[in-house]
Parts: structure tokens; sequence; C-alpha cells
């Protein structure tokens, strides 16, 4: 389904991350892959996981920083000159926004971070590299039902989450004409180290398991494999959207009666 795609992965923290199930997948469905990390102390970590996927492109990327986002397409150029697409799997808000009443809690600062880390960063590395994309190139971003419903602690990532949807549809309108699809997927909850972060989030997992549809949370597998099947040709009718891998938590309402 993937073989001949070259796809570059951002945002693996850990073996739990959204991102390593996505690799998984990617890489099962004959993918070749080029991983990014973002600082030094996730260095040696991703470095071993790139060779468990037969990789040997590994860089350094902090999307907060032009320079760093440039540097990386222009070392990942050297290697491959073209490419089909990446994954952003990347969010950010400081912890003391996570937690608590929505008002009293957001700062001007924690706003702007937020905005910017989990939101202009999907059409900043775009910008950089939209050269180097091959047509039938896909990008996939990761979002959450924050973005549409008002969830406790969630806060302002709900509202960068709400940002990077509308992002999803002003990228694909953009870069739909160069035959770059781009779409998102909102992800039911998972534990990982970002979702360590928000205020009981284990509570809200117990919760989701008891009354989604399919009566189980989503794993990082589920995701991975709606990412190989956005990646692929098999979705080449598809763009500007964001599909939600939840078990159909969001379309259900009274599940406790
Ligand atoms: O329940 C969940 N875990 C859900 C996550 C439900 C729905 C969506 N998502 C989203 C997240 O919001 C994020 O966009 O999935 C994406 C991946 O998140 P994840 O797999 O849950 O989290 P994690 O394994 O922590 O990876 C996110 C990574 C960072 O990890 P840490 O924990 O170190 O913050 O994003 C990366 C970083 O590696 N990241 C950055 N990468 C480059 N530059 C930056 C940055 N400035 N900031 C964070």
């Amino acid at each position: 389904m993937l073989t001949g795609k070259r796809i570059l992965v951002t945002g693996i923290a850990s073996n739990r991350s959204i991102a390593y199930g996505i690799t998984k997948a990617l890489y099962r469905y004959g993918a070749e892959l080029a991983f990014t990390y973002q600082n030094d102390k996730l260095k040696s970590r991703v470095e071993k996981f790139a060779v468990d996927f037969n990789s040997s492109i590994v860089l350094q990327c902090d999307v907060a920083k032009d320079d760093s986002i440039k540097a990386m397409f222009d070392y990942l150029a050297k290697v491959w000159q073209k490419f089909d697409g990446f994954i952003h799997a990347i969010a950010y808000a400081p912890s003391n926004q996570l937690n608590g009443d929505y008002i009293s809690t957001i700062t001007r600062e924690g706003f702007a971070i937020s905005h910017d880390i989990s939101s202009y960063s999907f059409v900043a590395l775009t910008k950089a590299s939209r050269h180097m994309l091959n047509p039938n190139s896909a990008l996939v971003t990761l979002t959450y039902l924050g973005a549409e419903r008002a969830i406790p602690n969630y806060n302002v990532m709900g509202l960068a989450k709400a940002s990077l949807e509308a992002n999803t549809r002003y990228m694909a309108n953009a870069i739909g004409p160069q035959g770059v699809r781009v779409n998102a997927i909102s992800a039911g909850p998972i534990r990982t180290l970002a979702a360590s972060s928000i205020s009981n989030f284990k509570k809200m997992q117990n919760y989701c398991e008891s009354v989604t549809p399919i009566r189980r949370l989503v794993t990082i597998d589920d995701i991975g494999n709606t990412a190989a099947f956005l990646c692929s040709d098999l979705s080449a009718g598809i763009t500007g959207e964001v599909i939600h891998v939840d078990g159909g938590f969001n379309i259900a309402v009274m599940n406790i009666i």
C-alpha cells in the first residue's frame, strides 16, 4: 500500500507515542521512513527506533524555530530530493494551562505558545518543504475532540486544535492543485507523555471506555492504520477532512442510561 513512498515522521517521544503507532503501520505497509526529534534528550531514543524501522535518517527539528525547520529540510534534501508526505504529531501547551477553570487558567502567553507549536507548526513544516513534495503526497496531523466541544482541563489546547483543523482545510485547499492532500485524525484519548500533563486524564479515559459505542479505548495501532490509509493512494479522493478515530465517542450521547 505504501511501497515506494517516502514519509517523514515527527513527534515520536516514546513507544507509547501516537507517532510510534503510525510508524509501525507505515513500515508494515512498505513506506521508507525518516524521523525528527525535538531535542538532544530524545535523540538517542529516536535513533534506536529508526534502526527498528530500517531508517538511518534522524534529524533534529524544533518546530518553534524557523531556522531549525529549514536546517532539517536542507539536510533531508541531501538524502531525499523529493518525498511523499509527513506526519505532524506535535502539540504543546504549558502544563499550567491544562488544569482547572478555562477562563481563570488561560493566559496570553499560554494562548500564543499553544497555537504556535500545535497549529502554526503544521503549515510551517509545509511552507518549508512544499517544493520537495511529490504529486500524490499526503500530510497528516493529529487533533482531538476538544476542538469541537468544551472538555474539562483541555482548555486552550482545544482552541489550538480548532485552529489546527481550520489549518488542515486551508492547507488542503491551497496545496491541492499541486496534487498534495492534507487530512487530520481526531484520535480518542490515549495515555502518552503529552496526555499525562492533562489533569484527570485517567478518569476521562474510564468514562470514554464505558460510553464509547465500541466499548473500548482506541490504541496507537488504530490511529496508525488510519494514518497509513491517509498516506496511501487508497485515500486519493480525501482531503481537508478531520477523520474521527475514537470508536464513535463523538457521535453518541446518553450512553450512561
Ligand atoms: O490522547 C492523546 N494522547 C491524543 C493526542 C488524543 C488526540 C490527539 N493527540 C495528539 C496530540 O495533541 C499531538 O498533536 O497527537 C499528537 C501526538 O501526541 P502524543 O502521541 O499523545 O504525545 P507524545 O508522545 O508526548 O508526543 C508529542 C511530542 C512531544 O513529546 P513531549 O511529551 O516531549 O512534549 O510532540 C513533540 C515532542 O516530541 N513536540 C515537539 N517537536 C518539535 N518541536 C515540540 C517542538 N517545539 N513540542 C512538542
